[in-house]
């Protein structure tokens, strides 16, 4: 008997209204206070945001507990009234000078030591805004020199700063967001697979998950919809971050589908098998707008990549899986492989 689909829930960060600076020029867009994003956000009909600790609560490193705490319970109040919730929050453990050598595997004790309690701040924003699943982005665990670091001992590293968070909260989880590079030459945890052998490690596995990158997994060479499909089959799929990536260069977060449309679509369609969503997993697009873009396009590469990613679960659920089964039989690859760019085109 066919299943009922489910319907998808959408989340969005504050940093994917970006204002357009890279490292060869300044901003296009002039930067917009939080409110004018909760706005846009609303207005675009998401479900939740995502945040990072200090886009919750802003320079949290200079506040007191006290202080933090009524912050993020005055934004939980803020997302309720706007009827959204907090999908993720994340530590940001790459700004401060607390990090130049890393985090969690820095070399000096003391910045360890601070990447730990900055993620436990983390933990207690996330708890008064009602977020249960905590990401960790580990953008500057790796090296820029490969002898000065020991790369074994530094999964004990990472082990250990993940134990102290599990303890912290017994009702979080954490969610690893692997990237193979950028901004470090190589990273520790590059893949899925890196991050599910890690969390094997922790003291609590269960509560140890991933979150799945477009382009992180194109820039460490792999298939997003196999990464997907991995992860899920270990029940490790909590959240997603659909973008797309133009080959191996600077991190992109282009809008989904826009350089590959079949790579898309094998996403969605492995989204599908695993019904992703319906144990409340949220959809969210780690993408940023074009340089070019004019502020009243501002939004437009949030809504579009919503737009492509609704019409390739049309496309996921009307592809013919019988005719597909029967071409896989014959090992007629070929038409299979022509069914599916006919599919997509519509013809
Ligand atoms: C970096 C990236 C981050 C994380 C959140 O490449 O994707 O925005 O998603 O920290
Ligand atoms: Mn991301």
């Amino acid at each position: 008997m066919a299943r009922k689909p489910h319907q998808y829930r959408f989340s969005v960060g504050p940093w994917n209204f970006s204002e357009g600076q890279d490292p060869y020029g300044p901003p296009t867009r002039p930067a917009q206070p939080f409110d004018w994003k909760l706005e846009q956000v609303k207005r675009m009909g998401f479900d939740a945001m995502m945040f990072h600790d200090d886009d919750a609560v802003p320079d949290l490193d200079e506040k007191k507990d006290a202080q933090i705490r009524r912050e993020a319970r005055e934004l939980k109040k803020r997302l309720d009234d706007a009827g959204l919730f907090a999908e993720i929050v994340a530590p940001r453990l790459w700004f401060s000078p607390k990090t130049i050598d890393g985090a969690y595997t820095s070399n000096d004790p003391k910045c360890r030591r601070y990447a730990i309690e900055r993620s436990l701040r983390c933990i207690d924003i996330a708890r008064a805004l009602g977020c249960k699943l905590i990401v960790l982005w580990l953008a500057r665990e790796g090296t820029y020199v490969r002898e000065s670091k020991d790369a074994s001992r530094c999964v004990d590293y990472l082990v250990q700063a993940i134990d102290k968070m599990l303890a912290h909260d017994k009702s979080i989880r954490i969610a690893i967001e692997p990237k193979p590079n950028e901004p470090m030459d190589v990273a520790y945890i590059p893949t899925i697979g890196h991050a599910l052998a890690v969390a094997q490690l922790c003291s609590d596995p269960k509560r140890v998950g991933a979150l799945i990158e477009t382009a992180h997994c194109i820039l460490a060479g792999l298939d997003p919809a196999d990464e997907i499909d991995f992860a899920c089959r270990f029940g490790k799929l909590w959240s997603i971050h659909l973008n797309d990536q133009n080959g191996l260069k600077f991190d992109q977060d282009k809008p989904f589908g826009s350089v590959n449309l079949r790579s898309a679509f094998d996403q969605v369609r492995a989204l599908e098998r695993h019904r992703y969503g319906s144990r409340g997993e949220c959809v969210a697009f780690d993408v940023h707008p074009f340089r070019t873009t004019k502020v009243e396009h501002w939004s437009k590469h949030l809504e579009n990549s919503r737009r492509t990613f609704l019409h390739l679960v049309e496309k996921a659920r009307s592809f013919d899986e019988a005719a597909a089964k029967e071409l896989i039989k014959d090992r007629n690859y070929a038409d299979l492989d022509q069914m599916v760019l006919e599919h997509l085109m519509g013809v």
